[in-house]
């Protein structure tokens, strides 16, 4: 049952850094998730007041960046370079592994700001964070032992996992991070859909499935923001997220380090499930830092009833 704060409730004054204490959580894992939260201040001032064309490059899918993009990008490696706590860092906006320290404890992979493209319009952004033991960044999501994502909204808010639970913080005035929600729990199926990909392009098992959900009265919502529509499924614990395997994309077009991985650990902990329709997220194993899969992720009956269309279908 997710604990919600009560307004004033002294439990739910406390902030990030001391609800990790509280956790007992390893002092360089903390480290590593109060740099990022850090972080989050100086991206929030970017997407306020920062430059939203492009930055005349492009990034490892061959994407034009944004110029914000490139900033947060910098502000995150920055402060995970002087963490002292890291061995290795991957940027979705970078092309390769920055080595940092041999003897770090932890390597983080980031995507600084995804659905940066949503910043013009006025809409809702996200850092992803994933963050592994060691210094190998090419594991399987299964092993990661920390997630969490920044949401850039209405309010700030910042939700991780250590594999103790599914936390929700919103900052404050004085930009702290103050609990809002613990232990966030999924219910077992949900009544929002958010179906990313071209409808014409879903193949025959996709679309037999989105179709069901229409006729049981599911009702869409997608932004085209994975970072808000996954924490609307999460903090209202109902629905389903897919951006599923299409005729001309069967690997679909979320990445799987920088996106997939880290929000299949949250929502897994949360009590849902992340699958490619065929398979769990968490156990593929990646074979370039660039690999894409197709994800159907939320509520774990209404993912269970997609994989079956999927075996059925296709
Ligand atoms: P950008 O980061 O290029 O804006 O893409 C955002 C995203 O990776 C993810 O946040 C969305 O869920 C998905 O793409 C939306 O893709 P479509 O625009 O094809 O619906």
């Amino acid at each position: 049952m997710t604990a919600i704060s009560p307004p004033g409730s002294t439990k739910f004054q406390i902030d990030l850094r001391r609800h990790l204490r509280e956790e007992e959580e390893d002092r360089d894992l903390t480290r590593v998730i109060c740099e990022i939260a850090d972080a989050s201040k100086y991206i929030i001032n970017a997407i306020r007041t920062g430059d939203l064309g492009l930055a005349g490059t492009s990034n490892l899918y061959g994407e034009n960046q944004l110029a914000l993009d490139v900033l947060s990008d910098r502000i995150l490696r920055k402060r995970m370079i002087h963490s002292g706590v890291v061995a290795n860092i991957l940027s979705e906006e970078t092309s390769e592994v920055i080595e940092v320290d041999p003897g770090g404890k932890y390597s983080v992979a980031f995507d600084p700001l995804d659905g940066s493209s949503l910043v013009d319009v006025n809409l809702a952004v996200g850092t992803i964070v994933t963050i592994y033991e060691g210094s190998d960044l090419l594991q399987s999501g299964r092993n990661q032992v920390a997630a969490m994502y920044i949401l850039y909204g209405p309010r700030t808010s910042l939700v991780y996992s250590t594999g103790r639970g599914v936390h929700e913080f919103c900052m404050n005035q004085l930009m702290e991070f103050t609990l809002t929600k613990e232990n966030i729990q999924l219910q077992p199926s949900g009544n929002i859909y958010a179906p990313g990909g071209q409808r014409n392009l879903y193949t025959e098992g996709t679309e037999k499935y989105v179709s069901s959900l229409e006729e049981k009265g599911y009702k869409l919502r997608y932004s085209g923001g994975f970072v808000p529509d996954i924490n609307q499924i999460l903090l209202k614990g109902s629905g389903i997220f897919l951006y599923p395997h299409l005729r001309d994309k069967p690997k679909g077009k979320l990445r799987l380090i920088f996106e997939l991985n880290p929000m299949a650990y949250l929502i897994e902990q949360a009590g849902g499930k992340a699958s490619t329709g065929r398979q769990s997220i968490l156990d593929i194993k990646p074979e370039s830092i660039d690999d894409c899969a197709p994800i159907f992720i939320g509520c774990r009956e209404d993912v269970e009833r997609a994989e079956e269309y999927i075996a059925r279908y296709g």
